[in-house]
């Protein structure tokens, strides 16, 4: 048995566009009309999670959903054909490549009955994301199948608005021992919705049997979501001891880590003060939208981060420094995500983690250099280069997104289970 955190990565599907469909992330707003390449995206994803194989990590796969999303449309009485403009770019959306809004997950050393619980989430608030929650469940319950070491859970109902694992932190001090768990949620974000509601943080804390004494419940500050932190993933991260976090990430942050002080005393909190790096900065750059990982062999931690971190300033001479100083983050690794970055994706959204032991999981769900390979070749012969606004009503393009997921969905020996 050896229980280790697996980093699960959304591979991005062929049908990756910008149509500037969320709102209170910045990012899809100011890229919404831009031309996509879902082909150089889908690789960028492909060569983070070969970074990450290579720094001895464990690396699972999800796979893109099925897209249009023809039952969702025909629920609404259309097809992609007929469907108005709005409602056809939510048809299209790949916005499953961001695992970290596949659902929340409690590992088995935390729950009540030693069991590893999923519960996906809803994503009721983004009306292209409302409808991932089918097709997602569908692989949770492959990938976890065994129902010794797994529950996987339905989705909390609406209107309870749940976004997964970007608004929940897990701290302890090794991965298999029980830990902390932090569901962070927001009440308002000025213009822009806050999408985690307290409610369904609860409700996934309730179904997944965690002790109410290891189990806290957080409020993200009005002024971060106001400033584009639509996910708390993009002001604040955790790994084992470690809370990785802006100053202004939490509406009470005093009372918060107070909490978390006396729920797991060894824990490590590092501030970045607004007067170092801006909350404009911290959410353009995605510095806290880093993978934070525990190397192997006793190689501390490493953050895992967009090259546009390396690319601010003040950022870059921030994390620098603290690199420099005997902290617990012992390396830098900038990846190339800026295809998934353009909708406001980092390399944390990009990926669900999931403690448990790899034997468990289906094997089509694990990865290794070889897999990645195959996959990239198929992405590389299959995948669209480039689609533009207008695109997305050719049928031309359809055929080929269609074509493009029925290949990987069959290489990977899936199709029995997940064709539509
Ligand atoms: O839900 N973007 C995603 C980005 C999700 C990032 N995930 C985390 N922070 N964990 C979202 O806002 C944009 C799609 C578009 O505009 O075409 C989008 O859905």
């Amino acid at each position: 048995m050896s229980v280790r955190e697996i980093n699960f990565d959304g591979i991005i599907g062929p049908s990756h566009n910008y149509a500037g469909l969320s709102l209170g992330n910045l990012a899809s707003a100011r890229n919404a009309g831009a031309v996509s390449y879902p082909r150089a995206a889908a690789l960028q994803g492909l060569e983070k999670m070969r970074g990450n194989v290579r720094l001895g990590l464990a690396q699972g796969i999800f796979l893109p959903q099925w897209r249009p999303d023809s039952a969702w449309l025909a629920r609404l009485g259309t097809d992609v054909g007929s469907a108005e403009p709005h409602i056809r770019a939510a048809a299209m959306s790949a916005s499953s490549m961001w695992a970290a809004n596949a659902a929340t997950v409690s590992p088995a050393s935390d729950t009540a009955d030693g069991r590893t619980h999923l519960t996906v989430a809803n994503l009721v608030t983004m009306p292209h994301r409302s409808h991932e929650w089918p097709q997602t469940l569908a692989q949770l319950r492959i990938a976890f199948s065994d129902p010794r070491a797994f529950a996987v859970h339905d989705p909390v109902p609406a209107p309870f608005g749940d976004e997964g694992a970007a608004n929940h932190m897990r701290l302890t001090k090794r991965h298999d021992l029980p830990g902390v768990e932090v569901f962070v949620y927001g009440r308002s974000g000025g213009a822009f919705p806050a999408r985690q509601h307290l409610e369904a943080s609860k409700a996934v804390a309730r179904l997944h049997g965690l002790d109410p004494a290891r189990t806290l419940f957080a409020q993200q500050s009005e002024e971060a979501i106001a400033a584009g932190a639509f996910h708390n993933d993009v002001v604040a991260v955790a790994n084992e001891n470690l809370l990785f976090t802006h100053e202004l990430a939490f509406a009470d942050k005093d009372r918060f880590y107070a909490d978390l002080r006396a729920a797991l005393p060894s824990v490590e909190i590092v501030e970045v003060p607004a007067s170092a790096v801006s909350l404009a900065d911290a959410i353009s750059s995605y510095l806290f939208n880093a993978q934070l990982v525990t190397l192997p062999d006793g190689g501390g931690m490493a953050l895992i981060l967009p090259t546009e971190a390396q690319e601010t300033p003040a950022v870059w001479r921030w994390l620098e420094q603290m690199v420099e100083g005997n902290g617990p983050i012992r390396r830098l690794v900038p990846v190339d995500v800026r295809q998934s970055m353009a909708n406001g994706g980092g390399p944390a959204c990009l990926r669900l983690r999931v403690v448990a032991d790899p034997a468990n999981v289906d094997p089509r769900f694990l990865v290794d250099e070889a897999r990645l390979d195959a996959i990239a070749a198929i992405v590389a012969a299959y995948w669209p280069e480039r689609i533009a606004p207008g695109d997305l009503c050719d049928t031309r393009l359809i055929a080929q997104i269609e074509q493009s997921w029925l290949t990987l969905v069959d290489h990977l020996q899936l199709s029995g289970d997940l064709k539509p």
